[in-house]
């Protein structure tokens, strides 16, 4: 298979995900293809990128990490343990519904003074976006691997975490 056959592939993959969500929600790849791990200069990654209250963040990694939303303080100063909410499933995805600055760090300790650092600054959507919470979903009680703490900030779709497990595979394949 040439590698011009699996970028087409995998185009594929990322435009049905982007079909799959509510039109004008997007959801972002934290990192693109470096995913979510060490080594990764997040500030970067957001600058030029406008997030909008009905977006989500998709956070791929191996295990060895965590997702953990924490405040202000403790981003600055990757202080673990404090987490609002965690997730080490590998595929997380954070429906970012609130607007202001949302913070994200690993939870191992040492990684997030590593890198593993990301604020996303969320700006209210359009009125129409912001006013629906929850677009109707089929069959939410189908999830299957995902560990869901018992937050109403997370919210991971199933179809989600799919689409984002076989990019995730693409991209250890063509790497
Ligand atoms: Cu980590």
């Amino acid at each position: 298979m040439t590698s011009s056959s699996v970028g087409l592939g995998m185009a594929c993959l990322l435009l049905v995900s982007c079909m799959v969500v509510p039109s004008l929600a997007k959801v972002y790849t934290v990192g693109d293809g470096s995913g979510w791990t060490t080594g990764v200069d997040y500030s970067t990654w957001t600058s030029g990128k406008s997030f909008k209250v009905g977006d989500s963040l998709a956070f791929n990694y191996p295990s060895s990490h965590t997702v953990d939303e924490v405040s202000s303080s403790d981003y600055s100063s990757c202080t673990v343990g404090n987490a609002i909410t965690t997730d080490n499933s590998g595929a997380t995805t954070i429906a970012l519904k609130k607007a202001g600055t949302h913070y994200f760090i690993c939870g191992v300790v040492g990684h997030c003074a590593t890198g593993m650092k990301l604020a996303v600054k969320v700006e209210a959507g359009s009125p129409a976006a912001a006013s629906d919470d929850k677009p109707s979903t089929p069959t939410p009680s189908t999830t299957t691997t995902t560990k869901a703490p018992n937050s109403s900030s997370w919210r991971v779709s199933p179809l989600m975490a799919v689409v984002t497990t076989w990019v995730a595979l693409f991209l250890m394949v063509i790497s």
